[in-house]
């Protein structure tokens, strides 16, 4: 896993930056389906992707929401198989994303909706560098949480390329948490099972070692992707490590319960 690519320069006018937000705002804003973005920019780069993503953030920022986080995207084997895309991308993940745990999540302002299970991390000391190192990660994290994230691509058919899911925020739209908060000292986090039921059948099921060797390994992996693009992670941030199996799509009206070793089970319904 390298961060090289991101010192790309980037190729897109801040004009265009400015007018592919513009595309991505309000593709999510109305869950309408749109074209990946390189159809239209091919010259469009990873850093030109970040470019659109933190001025998104920046939108939604001076429109008063509350950032909570990070989540880093396409971490594990399965996800890079299942998406094409071979490069991990971080996302940012704001207050109104958070859905309880038990809720019923509508899917009528969503345009595809999909599950994954998580290890979340919250932290209690800042983190930074270029070097962050798993031992960092689990120094600085205050506890462990599961978590499951409902992802949803803007893009027609869930079909994108690294630049165009950068720039629609790693397909971030919900997450829900649940089960049990943990200490990181007191779990083995490097080989927990998780298995995912739809309906009260499994459809997924995997082991944590599948994200990036280490779970901490995908949060120091944002952490490198903020620091290239000049940024650190605060101390209080919720960061999710990215989907242990391949997403599954949802419908209304289905039930999804995710059952975590030592982290009890996070479920939530679809209307
Ligand atoms: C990109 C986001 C991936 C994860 O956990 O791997 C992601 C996508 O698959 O649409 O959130
Ligand atoms: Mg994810």
């Amino acid at each position: 896993m390298t961060t090289a690519a991101l010192r790309m320069q980037r190729q897109l006018a801040d004009a265009d930056i400015s007018s592919l937000c513009d595309r991505v705002f309000v593709a999510q804003r109305d869950a309408t389906a749109i074209p990946k973005l390189t159809d239209d920019y091919p010259q469009m780069t990873l850093a030109d992707g970040y470019a659109v993503q933190f001025e998104l953030l920046r939108r939604h920022m001076a429109a008063g929401q509350r950032q909570i986080g990070w989540k880093a995207g396409l971490t594990s084997k399965a996800k890079m198989d299942q998406m094409g895309v071979r490069v991990p991308t971080v996302g940012f993940l704001l207050a109104d994303m958070f859905r309880p745990e038990t809720s019923t999540i509508r899917t009528d302002d969503l345009v595809h909706p999909r599950v994954e299970c998580e290890m979340a991390f919250v932290t209690k000391t800042r983190l930074s560098g270029a070097n962050c190192s798993r031992e960092e990660v689990l120094a600085a994290t205050d506890f462990i949480v599961p978590a499951v994230e409902i992802i949803d691509s803007r893009f027609s058919g869930f079909k994108f390329d690294l630049p165009s899911v950068v720039a629609d925020n790693s397909s971030s739209a919900r997450y829900v948490t649940g089960g049990r908060a943990r200490l990181p000292m007191d779990v083995d986090m490097s080989t927990l099972g998780v298995v995912m039921e739809r309906n009260g059948e499994p459809v997924a099921m995997g082991s944590s070692a599948a994200v990036a060797g280490h779970p901490a390994d995908a949060v120091a992996l944002v952490v490198k992707v903020l620091d290239s693009l000049g940024e650190e992670l605060p101390a209080g941030s919720f960061v999710m490590s990215g989907g242990i199996t391949e997403a599954i799509a949802v419908s209304p009206g289905d039930h999804i319960g995710v059952r975590f070793q030592e982290l009890g089970s996070v479920a939530m319904r679809f209307s």
